[in-house]
């Protein structure tokens, strides 16, 4: 069977652990490819609200197979503290719960490294999550990484000892003042790695390959968004991973002519957390009420998120990017009492009207240009189906539609997974 995709097409936060926790009954297995714990996937079911990092979104099911796939990295630290909050709640994921032995593992010495090189970047910082993501993909193609098949090695800790001693040495070449005790992060680190080691480690590709030929369905579960794409992205602004489809191929080892549906999530606005262009960006009462109306704050580091109108232009480019072939609507529910709403459908750039992301999309080169659309004044969040939508909101979603030329499936009104509605 085919492997089916679910992938943020913005800069992330659009909502994606929502939509898998939706989708999950429809699968045997969720796969997580990319990305940590720099990732946080909200889910809303039953009035508690929980926060996901590095654990596939279809962890609350039963009967779910929840797949941390090679193209991932981990932080035992962290992943130790993911499963504690799963203790806490009785979730047994002993044996749902799976991780590549080709995952590559986040050290001590990597978060102290991504915090040394923001530090040392000043204004030009990333505005990263700080938790290793860059450092640990640098060592990852530097082919000097740990994996998680290492750990289940004798000499593992010779090897660990060899690279975090070079961390140090790079982290004092930094020059800056870190302050931290590596006995310390050392005693956690190796702690959590013995609860790792509790956990099921397999070949993925080779898992996935043989569920698929069983006819096992599969959704790979995208973290960030297509705009943080290591190629892609906004560069150098952007996460270390590829977040688009084909990161799904090297993230699990999906063969290119084995993927299917492509799901693509995006905001009915657009917001971003950490530093980089955005064209659409507000700096008025509308981002403020974005930003206040949608709960926009980091769920991994509590950052505020930068919040803007939708931008079509980026929009396009993602859906191209990736091969969507269903496209999902979020927080729809937050543009309600907005009398006109703005769309980017193109931009001036240095003078010129263009429609395609170009190369530089910094303030100085690129203004929005802007479609503007009648809003809607009815609130969503009570609404189940889509005969009870407001007209006006109804044109948004057909207005986009047209635009994209990929259907709009499903809307979504709110946080709860009930707040879901199927349009077609
Ligand atoms: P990193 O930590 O090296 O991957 O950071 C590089 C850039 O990627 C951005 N980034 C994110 N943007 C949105 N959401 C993310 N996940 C968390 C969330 C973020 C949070 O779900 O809210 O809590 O702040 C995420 N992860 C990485 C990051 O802001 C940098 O611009
Ligand atoms: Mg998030």
């Amino acid at each position: 069977m085919a492997v089916d995709l679910l992938l943020g097409l913005q800069w992330g936060d659009e909502g994606k652990g929502k939509i898998v926790d939706v989708f999950t009954s429809k699968y045997d297995i969720i796969a997580r490819f990319q990305g940590g714990p720099n990732a946080g996937h909200t889910l809303v079911f039953n009035g508690r609200k929980h926060v996901l990092h590095t654990i596939p979104s279809g962890i609350f099911h039963d009967n779910t197979v929840n797949l941390v796939g090679n193209g991932v990295v981990i932080d035992p630290v962290i992943f130790k503290k993911e499963l504690e909050k799963l203790d806490e709640q009785n979730v047994d994921y002993k044996t749902s719960l799976c991780i590549s032995r080709k995952a590559h593992i986040i050290l001590p010495t990597h978060r102290l490294l991504d915090a040394a090189s923001e530090t040392a970047k000043g204004k030009a910082k990333i505005g990263s999550t700080l938790k290793g993501i860059g450092p640990t993909y640098m060592d990852k193609t530097g082919r000097n990484g740990i994996r998680v098949g290492d750990i289940e090695l004798a000499d593992w800790k010779d090897k660990y000892r060899a690279l975090a001693n070079k961390h140090e040495a790079m982290i004092d070449f930094y020059n800056v003042d870190i302050e931290y005790n590596l006995d310390e992060l050392e005693a956690d680190f190796f702690t959590a790695i013995e609860t790792l080691k509790t956990l099921k480690f397999i070949d993925s590709e080779e898992f996935i390959h043989q569920s698929q030929t069983s006819g096992k369905s599969i959704l790979a579960e995208g973290a960030q968004g297509s705009l943080l794409d290591i190629d892609f992205g906004t560069y150098p602004f952007v996460t270390s991973s590829n977040t688009t489809a084909a990161g799904a191929c090297t993230g699990l080892g999906v063969a290119p002519n084995q993927i299917g549906d492509v799901f693509g999530i995006f905001k009915a606005y657009t917001t971003r957390v950490g530093s980089g262009p955005f064209p659409t960006e507000l700096f008025d009462k509308a981002g403020e009420t974005m930003a206040r109306v949608g709960h926009e704050f980091g769920a991994t580091t509590g950052r505020p998120r930068r919040c803007g109108w939708l931008d079509l232009v980026a929009l396009r480019y993602a859906c191209q990017v990736n091969g969507v072939t269903q496209l999902i609507m979020m927080k729809g529910d937050v543009l309600s009492g907005f009398k006109t709403l703005k769309v980017c459908t193109a931009y001036n750039y240095k003078g010129e009207t263009i429609h395609h992301l170009p190369y530089n999309i910094e303030a100085e080169n690129v203004t929005p240009i802007y479609t503007e659309v009648k809003g809607w004044s009815e609130d969503l969040t009570a609404m189940t189906k889509a005969s009870e939508l407001p007209k006006a909101f109804n044109d948004y979603v057909i207005f986009l539609e047209k635009e994209l030329n990929i259907p709009i499936t499903i809307v979504s009104v709110g946080p709860d997974r009930k707040q879901t509605i199927v349009r077609q």
